[in-house]
């Protein structure tokens, strides 16, 4: 069986998620690494409206409440705490799919200001299946008692999409995360992440079957990207999710499977193997938050003067 074109994928997708799309308003998704204060930045912004959602065939609930600013109205999706979206654990699954296939207007991702290099993992990952994506360094205040400064608008410029800081019990600070929000969702910003840069054996076997994806399937070159990982990775139930919303076949696809046999045998002749690809990922994604969180994360040292 041959690929097929993207158009009826938009369909099922649509379908798949229609009681979750806000036909009125823009879809906001808020994910992050559990306890970072997302159903607080939520409760707050969506006030008594909430209510709670199933996930289509998924025993997990997901609050989704709605939320009126400068006359514009907004869904909040508070989707499970996750530190990664790369395994097949339930909440992993339901944040993956949601934020890729749910299409929602932007992704916010909270992320704890106490402990950033560990919540960058998550904004990478999640990096590679959106482009709308908003940062909120939450838990300031738990920062500024910790002395830690970070400087947001460096972190801005190292993803490439908008950051902002916040304290989630402090309105204010949220009315900030809403303006960012409405702009992102009104096109006046356009995040523009900074996606990680594997190593050359694996960029070229990404490139590689990139290729044989772009002939057949309509899609941005970002989620060609994410696919081609995803299938080198062979995790069987991202594939099977990526088949289902994209209407394309992947594990019964002769050319694709023949493309990624090649591949694999170069890279094992470069000792990456099925078994420490995942790892490679990882670990790079790894060493970039660590980059990144050096770059930016300053311990402030006691002024024993005063
Ligand atoms: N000091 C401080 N506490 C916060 C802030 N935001 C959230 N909290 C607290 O952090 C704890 C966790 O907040 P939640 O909103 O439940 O976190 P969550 O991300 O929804 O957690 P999960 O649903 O488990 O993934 C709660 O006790 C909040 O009151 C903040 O900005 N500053
Ligand atoms: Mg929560």
């Amino acid at each position: 069986m041959g690929l097929t074109k993207s158009s009826t994928g938009t369909r099922l997708l649509s379908e798949n998620f229609k009681d979750l799309k806000n036909k009125k308003g823009y879809t906001i998704a808020l994910a992050g690494n559990p306890n970072v204060g997302k159903s607080t930045i939520f409760n707050s912004l969506t006030g008594m409206h909430q209510h709670t959602g199933n996930w289509p065939g998924k025993t997990v609930a997901n609050a989704m409440g709605e939320c009126l600013y400068k006359n514009q109205s907004f869904l909040f999706v508070d989707i499970p705490g996750t530190y990664s979206i790369m395994s097949s654990s339930e909440e992993e699954e339901i944040a993956r799919d949601y934020i890729c296939f749910g299409k929602p207007d932007a992704t916010v991702i909270v992320i704890d200001a106490t402990c950033l290099e560990r919540n960058l993992n998550l904004v990478f990952q999640t990096m590679e299946i959106t482009n709308n994506i908003i940062v909120c360094v939450n838990l300031l205040d738990e920062a500024k008692k910790k002395k830690i400064k970070i400087d947001l608008n460096k972190l801005s410029k190292e993803l490439g999409v908008p950051v902002v800081g916040t304290i989630a019990r402090n309105k204010k600070t949220l009315k900030n995360l809403m303006d960012i929000i409405l702009k992102v969702c009104k096109k006046e910003i356009i995040p523009s992440p900074n996606k990680i840069i594997y190593k050359p054996i694996i960029e070229n076997s990404i490139s590689s079957l990139e290729i044989v994806l772009k002939d057949t399937l309509t899609l941005p070159n970002y989620l060609l990207r994410w696919i081609s990982l995803k299938i080198l990775d062979g995790e069987e139930k991202i594939l099977n999710s990526i088949e289902k919303n994209f209407s394309i076949s992947i594990v019964n696809n002769r050319e694709i499977q023949e493309v990624r046999n090649t591949i694999l045998k170069n890279l094992e002749k470069n000792k990456i193997y099925c078994e420490n690809f995942r790892d490679n990922i990882v670990s790079t994604i790894v060493n970039n938050s660590e980059i990144i969180c050096k770059k930016v994360c300053t311990f402030e040292v006691s002024n024993y003067s005063r």
